[in-house]
């Protein structure tokens, strides 16, 4: 099965993505994590894409867009794949679109998971306290959610022309919505 699961900052796409993969037994391809691992490790391209991630900004298209290619190239996603948090824009939903028909294998499923704003400060804020992300202080999430609003809100639209959206209703326990996701799947 080949899914993509977007949602706003904080709709617990991550938090989802993980248990989902492992029931459908498939990988996960987080851009975020990924990104982060390499903001980890250090050097010139590090400090460039945490200037995007600490501001709340996204990575530009093409460092992404290069990065899911690749990343899909590898053998472990013959069987199916979960894309969790790209694509993100219009350009990088066109681009996959692309990558995967050049292979014959278009998604299954494009998942949205609907949080209303408010909850998701809340949540952020307090995965701050125990996380301690960059990204998760108040000035930058605002930030991160007008990003979101302007930029991959928008992809709702596309999916739903293509026929392959869902929309998740992502309050409630996080047992709760996997129960939610696992009927729509
Ligand atoms: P992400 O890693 O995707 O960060 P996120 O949007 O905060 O989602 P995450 O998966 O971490 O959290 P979740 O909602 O599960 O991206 C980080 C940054 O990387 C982006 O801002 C951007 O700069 C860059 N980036 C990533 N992909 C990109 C792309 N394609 N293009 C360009 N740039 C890109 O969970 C949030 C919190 O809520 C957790 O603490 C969790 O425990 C909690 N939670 C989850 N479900 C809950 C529930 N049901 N109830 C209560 N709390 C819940």
């Amino acid at each position: 099965m080949r899914l993509v699961l977007f949602g706003s900052p904080g709709s617990g796409k991550g938090t989802q993505a993980q248990v989902l993969a492992e029931k459908l037994n498939i990988p996960t391809i987080s851009t975020g994590s990924i990104f982060r691992g390499i903001v980890a490790g250090g050097g010139e391209r590090a400090e460039e894409i945490a200037s995007y991630i600490n501001n709340g900004q996204f990575v530009p298209d093409e460092t992404v867009n290069e990065l899911v290619e690749e990343r899909l190239s590898q053998p472990d996603t013959a069987n199916g794949f979960l894309l969790d948090g790209y694509p993100r824009t219009l350009d990088q939903l066109k681009t996959l679109d692309e990558m995967l028909a050049a292979h014959g294998t278009p998604l299954d499923h494009a998942i949205l998971l609907e949080v209303p704003f408010d909850e998701i400060v809340i949540r952020l804020l307090k995965r701050a306290k125990v996380e301690g992300r960059a990204d998760d202080t108040e000035e930058v999430i605002r930030t991160r959610l007008k990003v979101y609003s302007d930029q991959t809100a928008p992809l709702a639209q596309a999916y739903e022309e293509q026929g392959i959206l869902t929309k998740v209703d992502g309050l409630g326990s996080i047992d709760e919505v996997q129960d939610r996701l696992a009927e729509v799947l």
